[in-house]
């Protein structure tokens, strides 16, 4: 394929993506503990990072939304699994095309020492033991790049055989020299890990920069690149 071929391509998955999530996207439920998760019949893509990395935000972004993943300028506000259905079949009582899941941040200090613990064993749990997961974003702030706490996260997604799209947010926020440079390192650290995509995304939930081509990623992750093309 030339250069030109795997451009044109890359267009049509974006505009197909771009198409589904124009359609129905809905809420669908808040999980406070695993026993309240929905039952695990279509795929799910699941938005993992610290506290305040923007995990909220970019769902809105990919999903075309202004808020239906609440965000906002107080770390912890996502304090449970939160379920959104995408694509909704004509059929009555037919089931979404797939699920993403907005979770806590970890990493966050000032929420007492009991609540963090909880929802570190929630996201742990669901991550690691979820057949019908089959793809997680790990956000990592482009300001900080990689942290300890993102370090152990992607180990025990790596230990779980749970393969994961590192994703840099909030580039807008930093110099384009500085981007470069946090890209370089964190695309060097991503390759030791085993459940690791080898391609870094680079993204802004505020100015757009890269959200067409993480939609298009995140739709081929679930429901494969045949229904890119065919769908
Ligand atoms: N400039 C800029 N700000 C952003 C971007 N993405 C998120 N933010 C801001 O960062 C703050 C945190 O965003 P959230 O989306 O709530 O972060 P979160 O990861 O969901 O936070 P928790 O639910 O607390 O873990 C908000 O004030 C957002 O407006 C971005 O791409 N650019
Ligand atoms: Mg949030």
């Amino acid at each position: 394929m030339d250069e030109a071929e795997y451009e044109a391509e890359q267009t049509a998955r974006e505009d197909a993506a771009s198409k589904l999530f124009s359609g129905p996207v809905d809420f669908l439920l808040s999980a406070p503990q695993l026993q309240f998760l929905p039952d695990p019949v279509v795929p799910e893509i699941a938005f993992c990072g610290r506290s305040n990395v923007g995990k909220s935000s970019l769902l809105n972004a990919l999903t075309g939304r202004r808020a239906i993943a609440r965000a906002s300028v107080t770390p912890g506000r996502t304090q449970e699994l939160n379920f959104f259905d995408v694509g909704r079949p004509q059929e009555e009582g037919a089931l979404p095309l797939f699920r993403l899941v907005d979770m806590p941040g970890y990493g966050f200090a000032k929420a007492p020492v009991k609540v963090v613990e909880k929802w570190k064993t929630l996201v742990k749990s669901y991550l690691r033991g979820r057949a019908v997961l089959t793809r997680t974003l790990v956000l990592v702030d482009s300001r900080h790049g990689l942290k300890q706490v993102d370090r152990e996260m992607m180990t025990m997604l790596d230990e779980a055989a749970a393969s994961y799209r590192v994703v840099l947010t909030k580039t807008d926020k930093i110099k384009a020299s500085e981007l470069e440079a946090v890209a370089n390192r964190t695309a060097d650290e991503i390759r030791k890990h085993v459940a690791a995509y080898p391609e870094l995304h680079l993204t802004s939930s505020e100015k757009g920069m890269g959200i067409a081509a993480l939609r298009a990623a995140v739709v081929g992750d679930a429901l494969g690149e045949g229904w890119m093309t065919e769908g």
